[in-house]
């Protein structure tokens, strides 16, 4: 049977992150996708100045109402970038709804030690509050920080902070924590902590000199997809790390407006084939 994902996540309609890529990869990976929009923005709000936006919050709980008019099912909700705070509610809505649900959160709020301007401090424990419900959390290093109440600026120095790090984002309750674009030293990695099994991984990859928006995005929905399809965790984590690796270096390669994100559109067919390249250790 398909699997059916509630993906609720903004809609930009320029630099390929959020909906526009979640859908294709999702789709690639055998997986349907039913979009929950949060917000419909002319462009992400990652360098191209004024951004049209229009804040679809009064639409999830009519959306979610109708759902439940028609009996539908949901294997996975899946959650990113929300327009305001009252959304996590609508997004704990959704979960106490669908309790079987692989419940998913991608607490999309910053990147690079910095918090995107929509993330306001309300924003921030609001975001805390729907981590802790979830299975699945997938911040990236500034988020990860900003869930444990730490400097968006913070940087791990050792093995062993990032071991603490995921471990007191899993006991704010997911069972799995993703910390993603993790640096120690002069390795690059992303790092996961399996609660359950009590295992810690790391799947390196190679960094390169451009951040394209979106790869955050990406990299949850590989992961999503992998675990969805009964992937373990490091197996999942790496071919979420081999998708982007290919996606970034094809990319790379071309030299294009970074604004643009990935180029996702020629990397896609590569999702279908289930081998994995990168490999993974424990942490
Ligand atoms: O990729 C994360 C993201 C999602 N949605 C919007 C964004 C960003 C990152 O900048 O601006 C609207």
């Amino acid at each position: 049977m398909i699997k059916k994902v509630a993906a609720i996540h903004d809609l930009s309609g320029v630099g390929r992150c959020s909906l526009t890529v979640i859908l294709p990869t999702l789709s690639v990976m055998g997986i349907e996708v039913c979009p929950v929009p949060t917000a419909i923005l002319s462009t992400h709000t990652g360098g191209f100045g004024e951004v049209e936006m229009r804040d679809l919050t009064d639409y999830i709980m009519p959306a979610l109402a109708h759902y439940k008019r028609l009996g539908l099912n949901f294997d996975c909700i899946y959650s990113g970038f929300l327009a305001s705070t009252e959304q996590v509610s609508h997004c704990l809505d959704f979960f106490s709804t669908y309790p079987d649900a692989l419940k998913v959160v991608d607490p999309v709020m910053a990147d690079h030690g910095k918090p995107y301007k929509t993330c306001t401090p309300e924003l921030r424990t609001r975001m805390k509050e729907l981590a802790a419900a979830a299975d699945v959390i997938t911040p990236n290093l500034t988020e990860a920080a900003i869930l444990l109440g730490e400097d968006p600026s913070y940087l791990p120095r050792s093995h062993s902070d990032v071991k603490s790090m995921l471990a007191r984002l899993s006991h704010m309750g997911p069972e799995t924590v993703v910390i993603t674009s993790v640096y120690t030293g002069d390795e690059a990695y992303n790092a996961g902590y399996d609660s359950k099994a009590n295992k810690y991984w790391k799947v390196p990859f190679k960094p390169i000199s451009a951040a394209y928006p979106g790869t955050g995005d990406v990299f949850a929905s590989v992961l999503t997809g992998a675990l969805l399809s009964g992937d373990s965790l490091p197996i999942a984590m790496s071919r979420a790390a081999d998708f982007l690796e290919l996606a970034i270096m094809t990319t790379f390669s071309y030299n294009t407006d970074v604004r643009e994100g990935i180029m996702l559109e020629s990397c896609l067919g590569r999702l279908s084939e289930h081998g994995i390249m990168s490999g993974y250790e424990l942490l």
